[in-house]
């Protein structure tokens, strides 16, 4: 009977010393994959995208939510891209010219329209 019971202390010693050993690994493995996270959390810029602006028509686009976009006007006459609910608006950008604007940050499809003239539409594409 005391050869059994020695041989059960030395089993629970044994299961004592394992799962402090298991703690303290888990916690170094705790630390090194926070350090994956921050390295990961670099990579959120997005490069600029080019909307279109030709023959009174708007260019098909779609962008990254909060991304910037630069317009490109190829009329001769000026143009602006602004948001049919007044979300966003470029301002006017010149004949031949370019402008930029922030896309919103919510993901959707966005009509857009052109101060200057009533029949242009289009829509954006923020995903
Ligand atoms: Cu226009």
């Amino acid at each position: 009977m005391t050869y059994i019971a020695t041989r059960k202390l030395i089993v629970v010693l044994a299961a004592v010393a394992l799962a402090l050993g298991v703690g303290a690994c888990g916690k170094s493995k705790k630390s090194s994959s926070a350090t994956t996270t921050t390295t990961a959390a670099v990579t959120t810029t997005a490069a600029p995208v080019d909307l279109t602006v030709q023959g009174f028509k708007f260019a098909a686009l779609t962008v990254t939510a909060g991304g910037k976009i630069n317009i490109v006007n190829k009329d001769s006459v000026p143009h602006t891209v602004t948001a049919d609910d007044n979300s966003f608006d470029s301002g006017t950008v010149p004949a031949s010219g370019t402008g930029s604007l922030t896309a919103p940050t919510k993901a959707g499809s966005f009509a857009i329209h052109c101060k200057i003239h009533a029949n242009m539409h289009g829509t954006l594409v923020v995903q």
